[in-house]
């Protein structure tokens, strides 16, 4: 598939999807968003990739929100399709069934730390800064900043950022829990394939389930987490991987898994 604002990558068990606007940020526009969504549904179809990787181009940006541009006529109509697009993306990041790591290489503002937050875990270079600038442009986040920001650091900090529109440095990110680590920006994406890699050395299915068990489990009552958490337990339990896994412990060897 032929990209025009993505570059796209498989060295199995890892995907890159890599926005490629950096003359503008990387910011997202229409385009943009539908190349994101078939990117990530290529990735979501192909069993060799177990883990993808999500950054941006360039030395400044991650992705620094939607393309500003792209507001100036946008209609009622224009802006619910708008709405409708960037949630489809974005639930496609978070239930994708494999992890995602946004290596976060700069501005992560508006829709672009929406986008960060969708994605399983977030891995910072040290110039790094993330915000939800919105309410300075006159809009509220739309791409579920006012649901997953507070989710992730609380609502007195989720509050403080969306409500003042201030940009955070990569320390208080990670201070705050909105980034799990920041490194150096030249060892970004090597830190990001390390831990790519050692999740992609764990059985599949329970990492999708793991997945599934903690992202619908947060939406719910825990009662509800621990009932879905029991069902895909029972689940995983009819798996060829964890007869595997358990029986490589035994014989003292490295599990061979399958995904089935
Ligand atoms: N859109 C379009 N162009 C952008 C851009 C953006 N978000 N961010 C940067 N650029 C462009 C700049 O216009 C500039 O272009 P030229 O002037 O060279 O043509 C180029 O990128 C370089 O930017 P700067 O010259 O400004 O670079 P600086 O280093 O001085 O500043 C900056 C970097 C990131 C602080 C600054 O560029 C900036 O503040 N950018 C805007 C960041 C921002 O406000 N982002 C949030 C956008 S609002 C919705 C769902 C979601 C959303 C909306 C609706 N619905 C459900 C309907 C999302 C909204 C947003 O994301």
């Amino acid at each position: 598939m032929a990209f025009e604002n993505l570059i796209v990558e498989k060295k199995p068990p890892i995907g890159y999807i890599t926005v490629n606007r950096p003359k503008v940020l990387n910011a997202l526009n229409v385009k943009t968003v539908l190349e994101l969504i078939d990117a990530f549904e290529e990735m979501a179809g192909d069993e060799t990739i177990r883990v993808v990787i999500l950054t941006g181009s360039g030395e400044k940006s991650f992705v620094a929100g939607a393309d500003i541009k792209e507001f100036q006529n946008l209609s009622p109509d224009d802006a619910r399709n708008y709405a409708i697009r960037g949630q489809k993306l974005l639930n496609l990041i978070e239930r994708l069934g494999k992890p995602v790591i946004a290596a976060v290489n700069g501005y992560a503002l508006g829709g672009g730390c929406e986008i960060a937050m969708a994605c399983s875990i977030r891995i910072a270079s040290d110039n790094a800064r993330l915000g939800q600038p919105e309410v300075g442009l006159g809009l509220i986040p739309g791409y579920g900043g006012t649901q997953r920001l507070p989710r992730l650091v609380g609502k007195g900090r989720a509050y403080e950022m969306i409500l003042t529109g201030e940009h955070i440095d990569a320390a208080k990110a990670e201070r705050i829990g909105l980034v799990n680590k920041v490194v150096p920006r030249d060892s970004l994406i090597e830190e990001c394939e390390k831990l790519a890699t050692t999740i992609a050395k764990q059985a599949p299915l329970a990492v999708r389930y793991c997945l599934e068990a903690v992202d619908r489990g947060l939406n719910g009552s825990l009662d509800d987490g621990l009932a879905l958490e029991a069902d895909l337990f029972g689940l995983v339990f009819g798996s060829q991987d964890v007869k595997e896994g358990v029986t490589a412990f035994l014989e003292k060897r490295k599990p061979e898994f399958k995904g089935k």
